[in-house]
């Protein structure tokens, strides 16, 4: 290691004095300006890590769903997972050193973590369309290049496309060609077998509206059009033409107010999405013919895909395990239809898709959604191994349905959550089966819902067990929040801080979205009275 080069270097992507963050879930995320040192040395870090794991390491510079002014970095682990929990604490270490003792961590970090400095590294790279984007991802190559490691820059690509390039980089091309082309042809392949000699009546079927939140997604997705337009019409709006990114539109923007985005001009019981700002979730929707809005969250599309998922098991007739993966944000309805009518066991994690991810894991078929539309589903080896074998060899249906297995195991990015491949799936399904959107949103009636933002001073004087749906402390929250709940009916609510920003979240359930809403506001002025509120008192009531 070049510790003079690395110091040179260094100061031209100085830290700012004091300036202390944190790896969280979705990796750094905080306003552009800020970051520019943090990106130089999340380029140093992922050469570590590929020496130290001997594979191609990625980093994708994005924020997600937050303003266009913020901006935000993560690594990407060799099976294009997320980044390995001790080496978040590297991340967060190595970011908020000061500029001085910044060589030295990062040896103490290859040192701790035993990095083979002689190994050779490769990283790969990818960013959103933010204006601050471009710059901050020619700091994270700075640092790559200071190392000594080689790299590929992707430029312009969603988040799980990068998740997806990495992935097939470390498995010589089994998974696929580490090509923008290979993903699209092995998306588009799996789609279109899946979806050929369904019956179809008509173009309802066929089209769909997508608001791309302004973001990566549309660019993308305009890209792939070619490539499924024989069993897919899209229509975009949001393209980033001319709206800001995630600005009143965007997957986030349609959950959190349950209302359409603006910018997209839609019709009585037509099929509609929204893609966050770097394409990793997805929600549907539509207006009915009296003009309400419906929602059809992550829960449903969870809903939707394990219920395809437990027919073709049955038809094969193989007794691989399949398991739905929720959090607490999860829709009591959901939860209960999973058990109760689908007789899908359902587990609970704490929020933030690594958890999921890594509980899907257990089954055969794990399929993860967050209520916000991140998610996948994930087949083990053995299951892979199983479809694949008798989609060659059984016959007739038992045949047929391996060979749809086969092709949603192509279609879902098991790497990450995939708006484009979630949303290509959800089609297949919907044509497969003849379902209109409404007959799919007719499956379950979500409870009314509500979700809120509380300011705090320090947020993390609430700790939550029972994966986030009980605070231990401050002392007496919990004991409020039951005494709330228990003057609702069919009410649930929970409080937790979030791991993005910084704040405390609430959420509530009710009988009604009247109830829904007062309750999370009696929730709110209990977290601000016991947990150190700052700012403007919650009023009661909505
Ligand atoms: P936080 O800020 O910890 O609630 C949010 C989402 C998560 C996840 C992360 C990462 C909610 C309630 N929370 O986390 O589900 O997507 O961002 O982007 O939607
Ligand atoms: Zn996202």
């Amino acid at each position: 290691m070049d510790l003079d080069a690395i110091t040179e270097y260094s100061a031209l992507h100085a830290k700012p004095n004091g300036l202390v963050l944190q790896y969280g879930t979705a990796g750094f995320r905080t306003k552009a300006e800020h970051l520019d040192h943090v990106m130089f040395r999340m380029g140093l870090l992922a050469v570590l890590r590929s020496k130290q794991t001997k594979s191609t390491i990625g980093v994708m510079v994005t924020a997600s769903h937050n303003p266009e002014e913020d901006n935000g970095v993560k690594l990407v682990d060799p099976l294009g997972e997320m980044l390995a929990p001790s080496w978040e604490e590297h991340a967060t270490c190595l970011a908020n050193a000061e500029e001085q003792d910044m060589p030295r961590v990062l040896m103490d970090i290859s040192v701790k973590a035993a990095v083979n400095l002689q190994q050779d590294a490769f990283v790969v790279i990818g960013r959103d369309t933010r204006p601050s984007s471009e710059k901050l991802s020619q700091s994270v190559i700075d640092g790559v290049t200071v190392l000594e490691g080689q790299f590929h820059d992707y430029g312009l690509v969603t988040t799980p496309q990068l998740h997806y390039m990495v992935c097939c980089r470390n498995t010589s091309g089994r998974y696929g060609k580490a090509t923008i082309e290979g993903y699209y042809e092995k998306l588009s392949r799996a789609f279109l077998e899946l979806t050929n000699q369904a019956f179809c009546s008509g173009d309802d079927y066929r089209s769909l509206k997508v608001d791309c939140a302004n973001g990566i997604g549309a660019l993308k997705l305009r890209e792939m059009e070619p490539y499924i337009s024989q069993g897919l019409s899209v229509q975009l709006f949001n393209d980033g033409t001319k709206g800001k990114l995630n600005h009143l539109c965007g997957a986030d923007f349609v959950k959190s107010h349950q209302k359409p985005p603006e910018g997209m001009e839609m019709k009585a019981n037509e099929r509609c999405c929204s893609f966050d700002g770097d394409a990793d979730r997805i929600v549907y929707y539509y207006l009915d013919v009296d003009g309400h809005f419906h929602l059809i969250d992550g829960d449903k599309i969870a809903t939707l895909i394990s219920s395809f998922l437990k027919e073709l098991l049955l038809e094969i007739g193989e007794s691989l395990n399949i398991g739905v993966v929720q959090t607490a944000y999860a829709n009591g309805s959901s939860t209960r239809y999973l058990e109760e009518v689908m007789k899908v066991p359902v587990y609970c994690t704490k929020t933030g898709v690594k958890h999921l991810h890594h509980k899907a894991q257990e089954f055969d078929i794990g399929v993860y959604f967050e209520a916000n539309g991140h998610g996948t589903v994930l087949f083990s080896k053995a299951a892979e191994t199983k479809i694949k074998q008798l989609a060659k060899e059984s016959e007739d249906k038992k045949k047929e349905a391996a060979k749809m297995l086969e092709n949603v195991i192509d279609l879902f990015n098991q790497a990450a959550g995939d708006a484009i491949s979630d949303m290509l799936v959800i089609e297949a399904i919907l044509t497969r089966k003849g379902l209109t959107v409404q007959q799919w949103d007719a499956l379950y009636t979500d409870l009314p819902n509500r979700q809120l933002k509380v300011k705090v001073a320090d947020r993390q004087v609430i700790s939550t067990t029972g994966a986030e749906r009980q605070v231990v402390t401050p002392l007496g929250l919990q004991e409020a929040i039951n005494d709330l709940v228990k003057t609702y009916k069919l009410s649930r609510a929970f409080v937790r801080p979030s791991g993005t920003e910084d704040i405390v979240r609430v959420y509530a359930e009710a009988d009604s979205q009247e109830n829904a809403d007062s309750l999370a506001r009696a929730v709110s002025l209990a977290v601000f009275q016991l947990a150190g509120g700052v700012g403007e008192m919650p009023q009661p009531g909505f």
